[in-house]
């Protein structure tokens, strides 16, 4: 029997799991051979890359199947984390790191003549996200696994994700990313637990054998969900939880029905329009858009997941009843708040359960995280488009609904005023189902992503949901991950720290802190801008292939790298530039730090205004980096189609990080702390998590300017005229008339008023307001740079104070606080 086979034997035979330099090489040459049917003579460089990729993936496996076989005896309670992006990044490099055998391999594949660096770059990087929610998904996967905390993540597993970005005549030119056609060694499709989904139709009620009245949907379109798994490894753990990500394809069963009446063509039709659902990656981010496949994405990954779930449930022999004792459901955003709707139409309609129970294990499995206080990125469905997609769910939103008001009534009688503006459906012209209030309803708790975003949560956005269940919301701050954005990115300061301090930093970020010991040892100073130096020499090589200009890596590298909104402000940091060039401009021979601008970040391609902004910033490099006067004092690029491959080479280049948002706009952020952990210092306004690194890093450590929330809100309330400002600053006159004037799109005076039209007239972001007290700040800025020793002090000091900001710290806070999971120890029995 195969139980009979000795393990040992099983082990040692498949040379699959030892993690000695030699074995690893055994085992690579064996998959060149063995899975790409290569000899050395006619591989490629992507045969390489595979036999590497399945040689780590062997080692995955088996911490993957013992982490999965040690989860199921134990029916350790398990956290969900539902997502509709998940913001990877190559998994190649990030696996030798958490396998701990980067450097055998590295080694490893130089005896073979070949360089880790060139296969990593082989990879195509899942991009299934958009910024910064995608991305923090992938953070709170790998620190759920380092901490061994059994959880799952469930999303899509889009065809195409995140488009890449091209960049043509200085404008933003999309291109679809075909990220799986070169093959998917990470993921392993398990058809065996596919799932079907209901679409569409109408719903029937009826009185069953014991009497009782029930519903049940008759839709007009069932789809397939196929599941895809992707093993996420903890850091020096043997625990790999699982990613979960959906596919949908035409169930056969409804090929069969077309095919039989001969309608070949209508079959395939059919087929095609199910497989739409994962195709795409809706490319907006902190802005809604209301079309019906979005919402349809929407419900089969939840559907899909739910089941699951269930299917699991029931593996354990566990009950239905436990379910919210199994699982912990967080709903990132308010992408899967329908889950609310489908658990309990699942409990009731498909198990029969009453109201009451089916509520109270709804509203104790979820928990919802919300990533945004602006209006435009709160999604609301029209009633139509809902009810003919999820008839079945209207109607329980309905009586979600009425019950939820009947609470708000007796907590708050006689406040009609109060009942319409929280009721889940919103009816104050076309009605609306509003997904944050549904969200807020059926969850337990409630969270904002940094501190002063959750206070402005329950003081405004959500403001009446905080008076009606106060307990409910909590703050998570925001954290990134060390391994991925420190030891795999920044190996050589990551080295030299360990060297200093040992390497529990790595698990341990908050260690970091025993770097300020050597804040002024010289020989460290030495040490950390030598470092510095040298990443951002290989980002000036970057810069260099790539966009042709040459930039000095002794000037100060000043970057913003994001999405493109106009709340993040790129067009700030375009004002400042223009405002240097002008100086340089009216006297040639001013005195001042030399600097290189780089920027990076997609717009959404129906956002005319961010992508009319990438323009500008092309349109001024154009002329400042080729103007003799300027004599390479100021160069200004565009990084072209930034992801987390191209992130990783940004964050321990940067000297300086823009963090510029207009106050009470950025929920966040957590680009700001990568830049910070790899030693940048932050100019930056008091928003999102800026307020808390400042904190952390010391006030003299951080650049800070601009209005505050309340002077933000104070302005807007009496009437802000952006035009007072530019008539008051002559530089910011200047440097506005200079854009308008067509001096940097060829005389043309058209191209960029819209912009300047805007910031005129409206100004929503007050870009004219903190123009003066910007400016200013990064004349101070410029001014400590010549300071090079001062510099270096607070960059360490910077990096030496980040621990707060892992992502291991957040994940902490969600397990004790919201998710209430224990970690649980894997050891390997099987090979
Ligand atoms: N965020 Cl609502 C996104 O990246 N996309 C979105 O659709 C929404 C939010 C960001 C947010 O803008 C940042 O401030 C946060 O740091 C980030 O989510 C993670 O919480």
């Amino acid at each position: 029997s195969l139980d009979a086979i000795d393990l040992q034997d099983r082990c040692e035979l498949s040379n699959r799991t030892g993690m000695d330099s030699e074995t690893l090489k055994r085992a690579f040459l064996n998959n060149l051979f063995y899975v790409q049917g290569k000899f050395p003579a006619l591989a490629t460089t992507n045969d390489y890359y595979m036999a590497l990729a399945y040689t780590v993936r062997d080692r995955l496996l088996q911490r993957w199947i013992n982490t999965a076989a040690t989860y199921t005896e134990l029916g350790s309670r398990t956290v969900a984390y539902f997502s509709a992006e998940f913001l990877m990044g190559p998994h190649l490099g990030n696996n030798l790191i958490n396998l701990g055998i980067y450097d055998q391999v590295e080694q490893g594949m130089a005896e073979l003549g070949l360089s880790l660096d060139e296969l990593q770059e082989e990879e195509e990087e899942p991009g299934l996200g958009n910024g910064g929610l995608g991305r923090l998904a992938a953070c709170y996967l790998d620190s759920l696994a380092t901490l061994d905390i059994p959880s799952l993540g469930y999303g899509i597993r889009y065809e195409f994700g995140i488009f890449d970005q091209d960049i043509r005549d200085g404008w933003q030119v999309e291109r679809t990313d075909k990220w799986l056609s070169a093959g998917n060694p990470w993921e392993i499709a398990r058809p065996e637990w596919s799932v079907e989904i209901k679409l569409g139709g109408h719903t029937e009620h009826y009185t069953d054998d014991h009497g009782n009245y029930r519903s049940r949907w008759v839709p007009d379109q069932v789809v397939k969900g196929i599941p895809y798994d992707t093993p996420i490894l903890g850091y020096q753990t043997n625990t790999a939880n699982t990613l979960r990500l959906w596919t949908a394809e035409a169930p056969e069963s409804f090929d069969f029905r077309s095919f039989n009446s001969g309608d070949y063509l209508g079959a395939v039709y059919e087929k095609m329009i199910s497989e739409n659902i994962s195709k795409v990656l809706y490319p907006n981010d902190d802005s809604s858009q209301g079309k019906q496949l979005r919402l349809t994405q929407q419900f089969f990954f939840v559907s899909c997941s739910l089941q699951d779930m269930i299917r699991i449930l029931h593996g354990q022999n566990l009950p239905l009843e436990n379910f919210h004792k199994k699982f912990a459901v967080q709903l990132n955003d308010t992408h899967p708040a329908i889950s609310v709707v489908e658990l309990m139409r699942l409990l009731i309609d498909h198990h029969q359960m009453d109201w009451e129970q089916a509520w109270t294990i709804t509203h104790q499995t979820f928990a919802y995280t919300n990533h945004t206080l602006l209006p435009e990125a709160l999604e609301r469905w029209p009633i139509e488009l809902f009810g003919s997609l999820l008839p079945r769910h209207l109607e329980l939103i309905y009586e979600i609904n009425q019950r939820f008001l009947d609470e708000v009534r007796i907590k708050f009688p006689d406040d009609e005023e109060r009942m319409i503006r929280m009721s889940l459906i919103d009816e104050s012209g076309e009605r609306y189902v509003r997904m944050a209030h549904l969200a807020c309803v059926g969850s337990h708790a409630i969270n904002g992503v940094a501190a002063l975003h959750t206070e402005l949560l329950q003081k405004d956005v959500l403001r009446d949901f905080y008076e009606m269940y106060p307990h409910k919301f909590t703050n998570k701050t925001n954290g990134v991950t060390p391994r991925r954005f420190m030891v795999l990115s920044n190996s050589q300061l990551s080295k030299l720290i360990t060297s200093k301090i040992g390497d529990s930093w790595i698990k341990n970020l908050k260690e970091l802190q025993q770097l300020e010991q050597f804040v002024d040892d010289a020989g460290f100073q030495v040490e950390w801008r030598r470092i510095k130096q040298h990443s951002k020499t290989e980002l000036a090589t970057y810069i260099q292939n790539n966009n042709n200009i040459t930039v000095d890596p002794d000037s100060l590298f000043d970057i913003q790298a994001k999405r493109f909104h106009e709340y993040k402000r790129q067009h700030l940091s375009l004002l400042h530039i223009v405002t240097l060039y002008n100086r340089i401009k009216a006297n040639p021979d001013i005195e001042i730090t030399p600097r290189t601008f780089i920027f990076g970040g997609k717009a959404a391609p129906g956002y005319f205004m961010a992508k009319l902004i990438i323009k500008l910033i092309n349109s001024v490099g154009n002329v400042v980096n080729r103007d003799p006067d300027v004599r390479g004092r100021l160069k200004v690029v565009f990084l072209k189609d930034y992801n987390v491959k191209l992130a990783q080479r940004i964050y321990p280049a940067a000297d300086l990080s823009e963090q510029i948002s207009t106050a009470g706009k950025e929920a966040s952020g957590t680009g700001n702390m990568k830049f910070a952990l790899n030693g940048a210092l932050t100019i930056g306004t008091l928003d999102g998590a800026n307020v808390e690194i400042r904190e952390e890093v010391g006030e003299e450590n951080f650049f800070l300017f601009g209005l505050t929330t309340e002077e933000v809100y104070h302005k807007r309330a009496h009437g802000y005229r952006s035009r007072d400002y530019y008539h008051t600053n002559a530089e910011l006159k200047l440097a506005i008339d200079r854009i308008a004037s067509g001096f940097f799109s060829q005389g043309d005076a058209e191209l960029f008023r819209p912009l300047v039209d805007d910031l005129l007239n409206q100004d929503q972001y007050f870009l004219f307001a903190d123009y003066a007290s910007y400016i200013a700040c990064q004349d101070q800025v410029a001014a400590v740079y010549k300071d090079q020793t001062k510099w270096t002090r607070m960059s360490i000091l910077n990096a030496a104070r980040m621990g707060k900001f892992s992502s291991d710290r957040s994940i902490e806070d969600y397990c004790r606080d919201i998710w209430k999971v224990e970690p649980v120890n894997v050891e390997l029995r099987q090979c």
